[in-house]
C-alpha cells in the first residue's frame, strides 16, 4: 500500500488534534486532546477513482512557532495541512510563518488550507478570501468544522488525491 507523510501545521487551538480525531475516529471532543509531543495516526483514504493512499498524519505539540525540533519532525512530509481558525484572523499569520519557514527547509509541499471553527459562524472573524495569494497554489482551501465534520473527510482526500497526482 502507497504511503506518506503528511504534517498537520498551525496555531495553538486552531483544532488540529481535532480535526485528526474526527477524521480518523469520526469523533470529536474529550479532555486528553492537548498533544504532548508527537502523535502519529494512520489512515487509509480511497477515492472516488479507487485509488488508495495511506497516510501517516503527524500532530507536533507546540508547532505555533518554526522551532529547529519542529522542522526536523516535518521532515520526510510529503503534504501539508495548514490549519487557522476562523475565530482568530491571527492565526492565519501563524499559518504563514510556519509555511514560510518549512518551505524553505523542504522546499514548497502540497497542500490545504483549512479554516476550521466554522461552525461558530457569529464569531467568525477570518474572511473567506484572506488566504489568497498567500500560500501559492494550495490544492484546496475549505472551511472545515471538526465538531461537526463538515469538510473535514473533503480536506484529507484534496491532499491525498493531490500527492498521487504528484507522484502515483
Ligand atoms: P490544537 O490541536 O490545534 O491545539 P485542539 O487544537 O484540537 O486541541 O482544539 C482546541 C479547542 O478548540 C478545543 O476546545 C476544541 O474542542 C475546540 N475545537 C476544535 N475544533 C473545533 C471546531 O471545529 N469547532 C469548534 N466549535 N470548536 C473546535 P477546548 O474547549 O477543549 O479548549
Ligand atoms: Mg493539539
Amino acid at each position: 500500500m502507497n504511503s506518506r507523510k503528511i504534517c498537520i501545521l498551525g496555531d495553538f487551538a486552531v483544532g488540529k488534534t481535532s480535526l485528526v480525531r474526527r477524521f480518523v475516529q469520526q469523533q470529536f471532543g474529550d479532555k486528553y486532546l492537548t498533544t504532548v509531543g508527537v502523535k502519529v495516526d494512520t489512515k487509509t483514504v480511497t477515492l472516488h477513482d479507487g485509488r488508495a493512499l495511506k497516510l501517516a498524519i503527524w500532530d507536533v505539540a507546540g508547532t505555533d512557532t518554526p522551532t529547529e525540533l519542529f522542522l526536523r519532525y516535518a521532515r520526510g512530509a510529503a503534504g501539508l495541512l495548514l490549519v487557522a481558525d476562523v475565530t482568530r484572523a491571527e492565526t492565519l499569520d501563524c499559518c504563514r510563518e510556519l509555511w514560510d519557514a518549512v518551505s524553505a527547509r523542504l522546499g514548497p509541499l502540497p497542500h490545504v488550507l483549512l479554516a476550521n471553527k466554522c461552525d461558530l459562524a457569529a464569531q467568525r472573524e477570518l474572511p473567506r478570501d484572506a488566504a489568497d495569494g498567500l500560500f501559492g497554489n494550495a490544492l484546496a482551501r475549505l472551511d472545515t468544522s471538526a465538531l461537526t465534520g463538515e469538510n473535514v473527510d473533503l480536506a484529507f482526500e484534496a491532499l491525498a488525491r493531490g500527492l498521487l497526482d504528484a507522484a502515483p
